[in-house]
């Protein structure tokens, strides 16, 4: 038997994985909506779709083709990535409507948990021959007002040049441009790893589907995923992007923010690029 690379992916497998990986995150363990919530909102859904039916006079034919659709969705495992890529960005968007400092992106289907700890300067876990323009990327994690956030951990994954995410690709090592860099007593991080490329969300399952059935593209730009954390302080959950990306502006994720483009230039002293961008940290909320 051939050992499989990570051009056999395929976005049923992906969407399993991410499938189970939310079914074992612990995310839903201690929910409870309220009936009441559940109600208002599920009726409030639910007219929305009446209105569209009516207004569009939708058949019989369009409706049993997305029932059908929704069954592939789930048998490929792929509402992690639906919900992330259609539905996420307005969830963010309310919910750190309130923030002062920085802005943050979507999680995204690919997140894991447990990346191995790097002291700063710090390079990702990558292959020998990683593709893509080596990137040095360094900043200082603070607090709104200016503090400099001792030891914050900043947990960064990426997918590869060929836009594949380790754990979600088959044959990439475990940990393939996954890690988490603590910064120094003065807030300060700097960790190696490549640029990524543009990046496609798998298009040979129901999500493909329905993008090549709507005649849309499944392009997302370049870009890297963060978390961004420190004692006292909130969650950042963020991306950052890449100027001159040409999907900054049609990303099928509605996931980019202009505070969150990069501007890498090129290194003096080393091949490669440079960029420095800093955090800044909403307080906990009380
Ligand atoms: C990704 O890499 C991603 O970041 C999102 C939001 C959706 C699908 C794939
Ligand atoms: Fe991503």
């Amino acid at each position: 038997m051939t050992s499989l690379t990570e051009f056999d992916a395929k976005a049923a497998e992906s969407g399993n994985a991410a499938t189970e990986r939310f079914r074992d995150s612990g995310k839903t363990a201690a929910i409870e909506v309220p009936k009441e919530r559940v109600s208002l909102l599920a009726n409030e859904v639910l007219s929305a779709v009446y209105e569209t039916v009516r207004k569009h006079k939708v058949s019989y034919d369009e409706f049993n083709a997305l029932k059908a659709w929704l069954i592939n969705v789930g048998e490929d495992g792929e509402w992690p990535l639906f919900m992330d890529v259609w539905v996420e960005h307005v969830i963010e968007e309310v919910s750190t409507e309130d923030r002062e400092g920085n802005k943050g992106s979507i999680e995204g289907p690919y997140y894991i948990p447990g990346s191995p700890e790097l002291a700063t300067p710090a390079t990702l876990p990558m292959r020998e021959d990683e593709g893509g323009t080596p990137l040095l990327f360094q900043g200082q994690v603070r607090a709104v007002d200016g503090t400099p956030l001792a030891g914050a951990k900043i947990e960064i994954w990426h997918a590869d040049d060929n836009g594949f995410y380790s754990q979600f690709a088959p044959g990439l090592p475990e940990w393939n441009l996954r890690g988490a860099v603590i910064a120094d007593a003065d807030g300060n991080f700097a960790l190696n790893t490549v640029q990524p490329a543009p990046y496609q969300i798998p298009t040979d399952g129901a999500c493909g589907k329905l993008i090549a059935a709507a005649g849309w593209h499944a392009w997302r730009p370049a870009h890297l995923h963060l978390k961004v954390t420190a004692p006292g302080h909130q969650l950042l959950t963020a991306q950052l992007y890449f100027d001159g990306d040409q999907h900054l502006s049609d990303d099928i994720a509605s996931a980019v923010k202009p505070e969150l483009v990069l501007n890498p230039s090129e290194r003096t002293d080393a091949a490669g690029n440079e960029v420095t961008y800093d955090f800044v940290l909403d307080a906990a909320r009380s």
